[in-house]
């Protein structure tokens, strides 16, 4: 129950890939407003291991990020006894509702996906149906919780409109079943860009390590980074359309410290890009301590780690699979 206006919490589920070390981008995109929205709302927060396959992994590898990025949900602060953390894998209904629904998916609204034509491009040596049918395992996701809202980073809006498309034909054949998802805008919100190439996104599988900040990085390795970013040869740190380096680190800058893009080109006046790539590299250290701290400590006891996880998913399954039992009675199964 929401406190102040007694009606029930809005539902949120949200979910990461355990594609790589979690990075600076995905803490201010997304796991920095996980936390804040714990109190808030009905969170579920899964690790989306099914979504990683996509793309070919290494097992032992994958398992270690599994279980690295399931510690680091714990190490940011988001708590099993106020929501659902849950490792997707182990609610078998993601991958069943997934199937019914790419039953009432369209092959052209699925060709049509920013993010498949992307990584079909990045990963031509493997196009496979996983990588095509995406979206509905996310659909699914959703669906599954009759989440109200879902975070929604730029480059998901897409996704959410093709989940609140099959969720609305399923409806307009079965009745009213699905919830149709909102995307929820979180507060504190940023895009972060590549450190190397500002025009892409900062993405943990860009084998250029330089190009991306983990949570987990040493300081070390933080300030090299910051200090290798690339920047052009205005010398001033001003937003400015076009200058997407600085426009980037600014926009870093701002978000780890609160203060305004404003507050940030006044305190920086002047001042070089060194002491500006210093700062704000001292500034996501000291951002990132008490997590890494955090982490070491929750990597270490992997019996510890499963027995969270598993009670979590023992609570989604048993709201996903009373959701499936509905979807397949409304269509028409034996069950
Ligand atoms: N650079 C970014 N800026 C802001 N938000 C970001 N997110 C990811 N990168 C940035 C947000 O992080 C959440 C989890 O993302 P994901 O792990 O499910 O997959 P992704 O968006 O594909 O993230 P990556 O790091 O780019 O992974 P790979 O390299 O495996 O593709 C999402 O909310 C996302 O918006």
């Amino acid at each position: 129950m929401n406190e102040t206006t007694n009606t029930p919490k809005k539902r949120v589920l949200s979910g990461i890939q355990p594609s790589g070390v979690l990075t600076l981008g995905n803490y201010l995109g997304a796991l920095k407003n996980w936390k804040a929205m714990q109190s808030e709302f009905d969170c579920l927060f899964m690790v989306a291991d099914l979504h990683t396959i996509t793309i070919r992994q290494e097992p032992a590898k994958f398992r270690q990020q599994i279980y690295n990025t399931a510690a680091m949900l714990l190490s940011i602060g988001l708590d099993p006894s106020q929501s659902t953390l849950f490792i997707q894998s182990h609610v078998a209904a993601h991958a069943q509702l997934c199937w019914i629904l790419s039953c009432y998916t369209q092959f052209g609204e699925l060709s049509r996906m920013t993010q498949f034509k992307e990584k079909s491009q990045k990963h031509a040596d493997n196009v496979n149906a996983g990588l095509f049918s995406y979206p509905v395992l996310m659909a699914a996701d959703i669906l599954l919780y009759a989440s109200d809202l879902v975070p929604v980073g730029h480059d998901q809006k897409q996704h959410l409109e093709i989940s609140r498309n099959i969720a609305t034909r399923f409806n307009n054949c079965y009745g009213d079943v699905l919830t149709i998802p909102e995307p929820y805008i979180p507060k504190i919100g940023a895009r972060v860009m590549s450190l190397q190439n500002p025009t892409k996104k900062m993405s943990k599988s860009d084998e250029n390590v330089n190009a991306w900040v983990g949570i987990v990085d040493s300081p070390d390795d933080i300030l090299r980074k910051f200090k290798r970013a690339v920047t052009d040869s205005e010398g001033c740190i001003r937003m400015q359309p076009g200058r997407d380096a600085i426009n980037n680190l600014i926009s870093i800058y701002s978000t780890v410290t609160g203060k305004s893009p404003e507050q940030v080109e006044q305190q920086f006046e002047g001042k070089g890009y060194g002491e500006f790539k210093v700062a704000i590299a001292e500034a996501v250290i000291e951002e990132f301590r008490p997590i890494r701290e955090n982490f070491e400590y929750y990597i270490k006891d992997k019996k510890e780690l499963e027995r969270i996880f598993k009670a979590g998913a023992e609570s989604a399954a048993h709201i996903a699979n009373r959701q499936v039992g509905k979807v397949m009675k409304k269509i028409g199964f034996v069950l």
